[in-house]
């Protein structure tokens, strides 16, 4: 660690109910690396980076940040950071390498020791079941357009609660399916890199499915653990005032929000995405849509910008003016309070979390400090922002930061950097960023000030 580094950044001011919790964010794919190590199988991102062209720089997420051999030092680092939770995700190819059929102990074992090692240290695991890492076995078989992958998911959920649900508080069934679907299977961007709009409807209704029926399973099987679903929303806002801006916001938020927000809270699609896309809509079951609609007892909101949309072409996340991050990205804190607002009003939301918020920025590492004061500005901006829509009622109940450590930004390779922790890829050295000492500090006065309530409030 580094010299500390003075807060230049004010600490916002909000008034945060009791039990609220703060963590920072990472998933498999992203840090792991050890690809092939003790019988990991591929995933379709392993075979999706051996695609010409199709990430950045032409990396891929064989060694990443290692994590899968400096764990150890990593949960220090989370500790050393005073968050009282971790949100990771379990690499499915790796503790069940064909996504059906024989488990491999060892993987299972390293999560055993992640999960140990955090319950050790005092932070509580906070599990992702799929951040976007399929068997790419099960892709050879169609993936997640395949009905039948739903059931592997649903087999693997059960198996993993059975494993690690004694130990772990709060399981997501899957990170942002939006994701998943548009940009894995209708833009193709990401893996498994298919442009087809009917395929990725299907592809959203099957990953919804699978969390529905998931949470049924585990529930069933006396899982005690708080279940949930991430989503990566934001308002979408019309690039002007025109009519045909108008309408073409309503639909981009029909795409991004209501899909799923609809089926997840009132069981049934958006009429009018429905009728937009016509034949591309999904095959739905009879009780599927009950399925999905499974009590769970949190909501995670992964928010990074808001939309911007316009007649034609597609929706942008900026509209000028504004200053952007390194991917491109506006940056705008106040839509996070309209979204939490919006999606308490509309939405019977139990819990929501903000289970990722960050910004990638071109960092510069000098003398062993990273002086991120855009990135740390940004935390500041976007708590305060979840502290307005607290007091506007929206029931938050925790932030995590995105990410804990620089890492592989998918099709970005190792370009963008997300981290509070600044990673060398060359030497695998960790440091703490200016981001990351303000966040550790801010958290000290967070309980600094609670603790002199408390003595207040006994008198
Ligand atoms: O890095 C990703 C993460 O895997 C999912 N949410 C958005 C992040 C930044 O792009």
């Amino acid at each position: 660690m580094t010299a500390p580094i003075a807060p230049r950044i004010p600490f916002p001011d909000c008034h945060l109910p009791a039990g609220f919790s703060w963590g920072v964010a990472t998933s498999a794919f992203q840090i792991e690396g050890a690809h092939r190590t003790d019988g990991r199988g591929d995933s379709i991102w392993d075979t999706f980076c051996t695609q010409p062209g199709v990430i950045a720089d032409g990396s891929d997420g064989s060694v990443a940040c290692d994590h899968y051999h400096r764990w150890q030092e990593d949960l220090d680092l989370i500790a050393l950071l005073g968050v009282d939770t971790y949100r990771f995700s379990i690499a499915w190819p790796r503790v069940q390498p064909d996504g059906q059929g024989a488990w491999n102990e060892a993987g299972l074992q390293f999560y055993d020791r992640l999960i140990d090692g955090l319950i050790a240290r005092g932070i509580r695991p906070f599990v992702t079941l799929n951040h976007w890492d399929l068997p790419a076995a099960l892709q050879a078989q169609g993936g997640w357009a395949n009905r039948s992958t739903v059931m592997h998911f649903v087999d693997y959920a059960k198996t993993m609660a059975a494993r690690f649900g004694d130990r772990v508080p709060a399981i997501v069934t899957h990170n942002e399916p939006w994701v998943m679907a548009v940009l894995g299977h209708e833009t193709g961007i990401f893996a498994p890199g298919i442009q087809d709009r009917k395929v990725a409807c299907q592809v959203a209704h099957h990953l919804l499915l699978s969390h529905g029926l998931a949470v049924r399973a585990l529930r069933a099987q006396g899982c005690q653990a708080s279940l949930g679903i991430v989503l990566n929303l934001s308002p979408m806002h019309p690039a002007s005032p025109l009519a045909a801006d108008q309408a073409r916001a309503q639909l981009e938020d029909g795409r991004l929000l209501r899909w799923y927000m609809d089926p997840l809270y009132r069981g049934s699609y958006p009429d009018d995405v429905l009728a937009v896309l016509g034949d591309d809509a999904p095959a739905v079951h009879a009780g599927d849509l009950e399925a999905i609609c499974a009590p769970i007892d949190f909501l995670g909101v992964n928010y990074y910008t808001r939309g911007v949309a316009q007649a034609s072409g597609p929706w942008d996340v900026h509209a000028g003016g504004l200053p952007l991050t390194d991917m491109g990205w506006e940056i705008y804190p106040q839509g996070l309070t309209e979204l939490l607002v919006r999606l308490h009003h509309d939405y019977p939301v139990s819990a929501m979390l903000i289970t990722e918020n960050g910004g990638a920025f071109p960092d510069r590492i000098t003398d062993g400090v990273v002086q991120d004061l855009d990135r740390t500005r940004y935390l500041a901006d976007h708590i305060a922002a979840v502290g307005a829509a607290i007091a506007q009622g929206a029931p938050v109940t925790g932030y995590m930061v995105w990410s804990l450590l620089d890492n592989f930004e998918w099709a970005s390779g190792y370009a963008k950097r997300f981290g509070i922790v600044h990673v060398d890829y060359t030497t695998q050295q960790r440091t703490l960023k200016a981001s990351a000492h303000w966040y550790r500090q801010f958290l000290q006065h967070l309980r600094q000030r609670s603790a002199a309530a408390d003595l207040r409030a006994r008198g």
